[in-house]
């Protein structure tokens, strides 16, 4: 860890323990205000003084004097005066999202309560009951919360696991005598979050790729390490340049971590291995028993004759009938090739030919971004210079509504101005259509946040839920559907607002949102942000059985945010989502046409 996020770290902790120890709010939120300011600061603190310190905004006397005190001694002695007071399981339990502090201190003053096995005790005993203001509904969130948050440090989101694992394959390509390197496992699948990577590599030096595997940067455990398979696990951060650094310098790593497995493939296996590691089991158990109904039997190594000895036939020397390439094991057993992503055992193994599905080059539009307007960083014109770099005949302005106060949503006279100003941009803007709209809120009731005569002037409308979110899956139908029967709405944003690994969202009926999104010719989006992916894969499949239609979206706030399009893709194609029915990769004739259809 650099010494600025140890600092960081170190001031947000004090932070927190002052609003467990009941200390003044303010105090408290000065200090988390410093920290994020040190996380965010380029130069390391060492290399500043006092003065320096003062001039960053955020930064005050009482707290430059602190990080003079922990930059000199490497402690700071309110942090451990605090710590004293403090027992760290308390931290650990304001981590589960809905835990504040407020409540966590009213727990560990009512109950004791001081660890987190602990407060699981008392939530299944319900001698959490007694805590003040602490009923039933809100016991239950908190329950809720923890087995997400307990999934989630087990499961990891596709946009942390792909990153990693496309710099290990790149890195195994590299080592001597490596022929091919591969990630397969349920990241090959392209699913939401997942358990470990599974990294595959064929060569003529099994030792050397072995050892580049194990000694990578980032290594924090080695797990196994054998002739053809070892087991890593690796640290993990978002900015993967410091991970690297991290790693080199051979810190005791206490954070997240996820688990790699290494198998080496004799180069004649390729294909067999590749199908077998990619899974799913469930698929691959279907498979294997098309085969046995064909006389065949197929492992790791390839596709056999089925001869009912009991040891396998790799080993007894006998060549398998396919086993270099997939689609050779596939068309030997009568299949078209099936795209791992549809690998699940979902009916994939009854097509007749591999399906066009959906893919990176045909989205042609991003239906839903902000501005500084709202919460986005970029301006009118940056956002749709983005959005021609990616490619694309489109580009919606979609800024918050007026009930998004946190995201500094528009009120409506903000919002005219605001519409005045794009229709200006896309006036001068050059190849590429620029539109007006708005994310306008789903309110609680189903209302939406601007009356009809605003809506109608709009190119085109996302309604999105933003809040109550914990709503009854009933009421949350209702709220949506009503969205969805509005003259104006073209798209339902993040349907059901889940967070993976952090908030389960609303639990809608989505075979009535489908229905009802169909009839009044409705897009139900794919919020492509790897924390959402919302509609999730079977949801999505289900639409596309019902032909409704569906809007890949990255929700752009940043320049980097569209590049989240291919955690959207990946999850479109899980759903069997096929190019006809994404308006993001019709043409802009259509795409025009089907808006214009609404006004
Ligand atoms: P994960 O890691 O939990 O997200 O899911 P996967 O699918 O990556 O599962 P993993 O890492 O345990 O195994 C990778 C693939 O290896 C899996 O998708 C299918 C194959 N595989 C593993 N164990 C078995 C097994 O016992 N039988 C069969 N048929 N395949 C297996
Ligand atoms: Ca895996
Ligand atoms: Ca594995
Ligand atoms: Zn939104």
């Amino acid at each position: 860890m650099s010494l600025n996020a140890a600092l960081a770290q170190r001031l947000e902790d004090i932070a927190r323990m002052m609003d467990l120890t009941g200390e003044d709010t303010f105090k408290a939120i000065a200090h988390s205000r410093a920290a994020r300011a040190i996380d965010a600061l380029p130069p390391d603190v060492a290399t500043l003084d006092k003065k320096q310190l003062l001039e960053i905004e955020g930064i005050g006397q009482k707290i430059a004097d602190k990080i003079v005190e922990f930059v000199q001694h490497g402690h700071i002695k309110e942090h451990d005066e605090l710590r004293a007071k403090v027992p760290p399981g308390l931290l650990e339990m304001m981590t589960i999202p809905g835990l504040g502090p407020k409540t966590v201190r009213s727990i560990w003053q009512t109950l004791d309560i001081t660890t987190l096995p602990a407060l699981k005790k008392a939530l299944d005993d319900g001698s959490i009951l007694t805590v003040p203001r602490m009923g039933q509904k809100a016991a239950d969130k908190i329950k809720a919360s923890i087995a997400l948050t307990e999934q989630g440090a087990q499961r990891m989101a596709l946009g942390l696991a792909l990153p990693i694992a496309q710099r290990i394959v790149e890195r195994m390509k590299k080592v001597k005598g490596v022929k091919e390197a591969a990630y397969a496992g349920s990241l090959r699948r392209g699913r939401e979050t997942v358990g470990d990577l599974d990294i595959l590599v064929s060569t003529t030096d099994p030792i050397a790729a072995t050892k580049a595997f194990t000694t990578m940067p980032g290594v924090v455990s080695v797990i196994a390490s054998g002739e053809t398979r070892s087991s890593i696990r690796l640290a993990v951060a978002e900015d993967v340049g410091r991970w690297e650094a991290e790693g080199q310098r051979g810190d005791a790593f206490t954070g997240p971590s996820i688990q790699a497995d290494l198998r080496i493939i004799p180069p004649a296996s390729w294909g067999a291995a590749l199908m077998y590691f990619t899974g799913s089991k469930d698929h691959n158990i279907r498979l294997r028993g098309h085969a046995l109904d064909q006389g065949l039997t197929l492992n790791e190594y390839g596709l056999f004759p089925e001869d009912k000895s009991k040891t396998p036939p790799q080993d007894r020397g006998i060549e398998p009938v396919a086993s270099k390439t997939e689609e050779e094991i596939y068309a030997r057993l009568g299949f078209p090739w099936i795209p791992p992503e549809l690998r699940e055992d979902r009916g994939e193994l009854s097509l007749k030919e591999t399906p066009r599905l959906i893919e990176l080059a045909d989205i042609k539009c991003e239906l839903h971004a902000h501005t500084t307007a709202s919460d986005g960083s970029m301006s009118i014109e940056e956002l749709a210079a983005l959005a021609k770099a990616h490619g694309y005949h489109t580009i919606a302005v979609t800024d918050h509504s007026k009930s998004s106060v946190q995201a500094n949503g528009l009120s409506v006279d903000r919002l005219l101005t605001h519409v005045e100003a794009v229709r200006k941009a896309a006036e001068k803007a050059k190849g590429i259509t620029i539109l007006a709209g708005s994310e306008v809120d789903i309110l609680a009731d189903g209302r939406l946040d601007y009356e009809d005569k605003v809506l109608k002037q709009l190119d085109v409308v996302v309604a999105s839920p933003h809040t109550a979110l914990s709503q009854e899956p009933e009421v949350a139908t209702k709220r949506l559907l009503a969205a969805i029967r509005h003259k104006y709405v073209h798209i339902l944003g993040h349907p059901t607002g889940r967070l993976i690994n952090r908030r389960a969202g609303l639990s809608p009926d989505i075979a009535t949102l489908i229905a009802a999104a169909k009839e009044h010719h409705v897009a139900l989006e794919l919020n492509a942000h790897w924390m959402r992916l919302d509609l999730r894969d079977t949801h999505l499949r289900a639409a596309v059985e019902a032909s409704c239609l569906i809007s890949i979206n990255c929700d752009t706030h940043a320049p980097g945010d569209m590049d989240n399009i291919v955690y959207g893709v990946m999850t479109a194609r899980r759903g069997w989502v096929t190019p006809a029915l994404c308006i993001n990769a019709w043409g802009a004739k259509k795409l025009d046409a089907w808006l214009k259809a609404k006004r």
